[in-house]
């Protein structure tokens, strides 16, 4: 059987990494993410978003994969999986999945934004978030930027091939932890169920995808995901 997940950041939720339309607290409840995660963003203050990423990035390290990304590694046993995600952490990896597709990018990656070289230098350490860090400069003078997909941006084409190729071929999609409003991320699902290919999302809250999917589970990941392959026959019957 092969498994397409689709995720977003309500998965990370319970391992205590804020989602990314949630009310931010502290320092980044005043930034608007949408503007933070642009490329005109990047363009008009590079330092403020790039210590916004600086701190995404360090607070990674503090938090650990949950039952939910750890339920979705342990399918791999029963199932051919593919984790399509959205996010830009690491916590699928670290649970154990092996396929991962990252479709808007990683916080673990940087390039420089004018000749695209890959940045293997250290990073500032940043045990408090602050509001502006100049990025570090290339040698030919462009920023380092994360290596993350910004509002307006292409996505990377190999995720996005691996992404389509793997629900293409999937028997179930599970979509887990996103409000399903970025495209074309969002699409995916859609192409799915027009395809009469099972739809499962798992979300506390509704989503523009609730009516349309096979079954909708108003329930959040880490409780969903460890009993929800036994649950299939009689979601789906
Ligand atoms: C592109 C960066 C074309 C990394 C992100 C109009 C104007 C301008 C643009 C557009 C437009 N209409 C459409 C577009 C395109 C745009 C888009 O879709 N905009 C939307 C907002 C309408 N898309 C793009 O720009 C994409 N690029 O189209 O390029 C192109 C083609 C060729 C050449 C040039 C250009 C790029 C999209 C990627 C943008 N980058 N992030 C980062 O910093 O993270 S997107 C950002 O939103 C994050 O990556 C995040 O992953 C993504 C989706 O959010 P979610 O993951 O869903 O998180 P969210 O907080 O929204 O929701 C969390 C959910 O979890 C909630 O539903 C909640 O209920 C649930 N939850 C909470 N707790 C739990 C839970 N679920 C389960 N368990 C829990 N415990
Ligand atoms: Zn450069």
């Amino acid at each position: 059987m092969q498994v397409a997940v689709l995720s977003g950041a309500g998965i990370s939720a319970e391992s205590g990494v804020p989602t990314f339309r949630d009310a931010e607290t502290g320092l980044w409840a005043k930034v608007d993410p949408y503007e933070i995660s642009s490329s005109d963003g990047w363009r008009a203050h590079p330092e403020r978003v790039w210590a916004w990423y600086l701190w995404r990035h360090y607070m990674m390290g503090a938090v650990q994969p949950n039952n939910g990304h750890r339920a979705v590694a342990a399918w791999q046993d029963y199932a051919d999986v593919h984790v399509v995600t959205q996010n830009v952490d690491n916590l699928h990896e670290r649970a154990g999945s092996k396929k991962v597709y990252h479709l808007h990018g990683s916080l673990f990656e940087f390039r420089c934004d004018r000749c695209q070289v890959g940045y293997e230098g250290e990073l500032p350490e940043m045990p408090e978030p602050v509001e502006t860090v100049d990025p570090p400069r290339c040698v030919c003078g462009g920023m380092i930027r994360p290596s993350v997909v910004w509002f307006g941006e292409a996505l990377p084409e190999d995720a996005w091939q691996r992404s389509v190729e793997a629900v293409t071929g999937a028997d179930l999609v599970v979509v887990v932890g996103t409000s399903s409003i970025v495209y074309p991320a969002a699409g995916l699902p859609e192409f799915a169920l027009a395809n009469g290919i099972p739809v499962i999302e798992v979300n506390p809250e509704r989503t523009p995808l609730s009516d349309s999917a096979t079954v909708s589970l108003r329930e959040p990941a880490a409780a969903a995901l460890p009993t929800l392959l036994q649950r299939l026959p009689a979601l789906l019957d």
